[in-house]
């Protein structure tokens, strides 16, 4: 893995723009929740870190991470948030069409991107094994949650830059 030797979750918070104001849904794949839950967990504390307000964080739960598309979708329909994050680990040895759900949440995930006016933050982890999953979970190489609780912040500051 690229990673196998970093710690993706460390940045230099005095970079980081505030969230303060910003409203954010989470979605979040219950496949694999020892794992999710925590990548999760790890994107709340950060955009607190930054400012957003309990009130402005919500949190909703697909069945796996095929779902993340759908759910995405149907939160940015209510028109009710600045960015969704989107959640879920897609374990390699373990998931036969692994491939399958990988490459329809990296295309559905795109697909809304560049169709709805708002960021969607692709935080699916993809390791060959749970060990790995945990190393990126909170282990030793971070928690993937927070550099998805970073992109959505620097995302939606980036479009309140432009407009
Ligand atoms: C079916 C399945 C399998 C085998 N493995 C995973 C996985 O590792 N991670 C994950 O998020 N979801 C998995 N799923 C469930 C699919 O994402 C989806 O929920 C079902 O295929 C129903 O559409």
């Amino acid at each position: 893995m690229a990673s196998a030797l970093k710690n993706l979750s460390k940045h230099d918070s005095s970079k980081i723009p505030s969230a303060k104001g910003m409203r954010i849904a989470l979605v979040v794949s219950e496949w694999n929740d020892e794992i999710t839950y925590a990548l999760r967990d790890g994107a709340i504390d950060t955009l607190a870190q930054y400012g957003a307000k309990e009130k402005n964080i919500s949190v909703h739960y697909v069945p796996g991470s095929f779902e993340l598309t759908a759910g995405a979708k149907w939160l940015a329909d209510t028109k009710k948030y600045d960015a969704v994050i989107c959640l879920g680990c897609v374990i390699q040895g373990e998931t036969r069409h692994f491939d399958f759900i990988c490459n329809a949440v990296a295309i559905g995930l795109t697909d809304l991107n560049t169709t709805y006016n708002i960021p969607f933050i692709f935080g699916v982890l993809t390791p060959e094994n749970m060990q790995q999953a945990k190393a990126r979970a909170g282990g030793k190489h971070g928690n993937k949650g927070v550099e998805a609780a970073v992109t959505a912040i620097k995302m939606v500051a980036l479009k309140k830059s432009l407009t």
